[in-house]
């Protein structure tokens, strides 16, 4: 028994999930909030944006060096995309699994990636990797005032 491994699965976190522009153009935003929204994550921030290059290459820019990159910001600009910040306990890894595999031939059935998209290239949703990148991109994507602090009614039904 690892009581700290178990505490720090119970921590409140903070991601930051977007429906790029090919899930928007497609219509599945509904269907990829709505994942979120079921597991019991709240939604702190939520807007439709048009990103500007300079940005893309901010949000992604450990991936300078790849031969992809130019394509990558071209996909992430090329429409308005769904910026969201969502907070829970243990939801940055929770929302990785959610999403799925990077290739979405690779992830599971279940996944968002895996029920709704079929080429790295065109994998309709992004989620940060680790809670300091939640932090990060959460911060570089929306202004202050943008996002709101909240108690769903559902709280004690969710979490003891
Ligand atoms: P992730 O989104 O699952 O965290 P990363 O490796 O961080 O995956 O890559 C960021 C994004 O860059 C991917 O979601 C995808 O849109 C794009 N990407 C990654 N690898 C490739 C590739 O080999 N070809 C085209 N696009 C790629
Ligand atoms: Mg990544």
């Amino acid at each position: 028994f690892l009581p700290h491994l178990v505490a720090s699965m119970e921590e409140v976190e903070e991601t930051y999930i977007m429906i790029k522009p090919d899930g928007v153009q497609r219509g599945l935003v509904g269907e990829i909030i709505s994942r979120f929204e079921k597991k019991g994550f709240k939604l702190t921030g939520l807007k439709l944006f048009q990103c500007p290059k300079e940005l893309a290459e901010e949000h992604y820019k450990d991936l300078k060096s790849k031969s992809f990159f130019p394509k990558l910001i071209d996909y992430i600009t090329s429409g308005p995309v769904v910026c969201m910040a969502w907070e829970g306990i243990g939801v940055v890894a929770s929302a990785r699994k959610l999403i799925g595999a990077t290739n979405p031939l690779n992830a599971e059935p279940g996944t968002i990636r895996g029920d709704l998209a079929v080429q790295t290239g065109r994998n309709v949703v992004h989620g940060s990797d680790s809670p300091e990148n939640g932090k990060r991109e959460i911060a570089l994507w929306f202004k202050e005032g943008e996002l709101s602090s909240w108690t769903p009614v559902q709280e004690p039904w969710l979490t003891e």
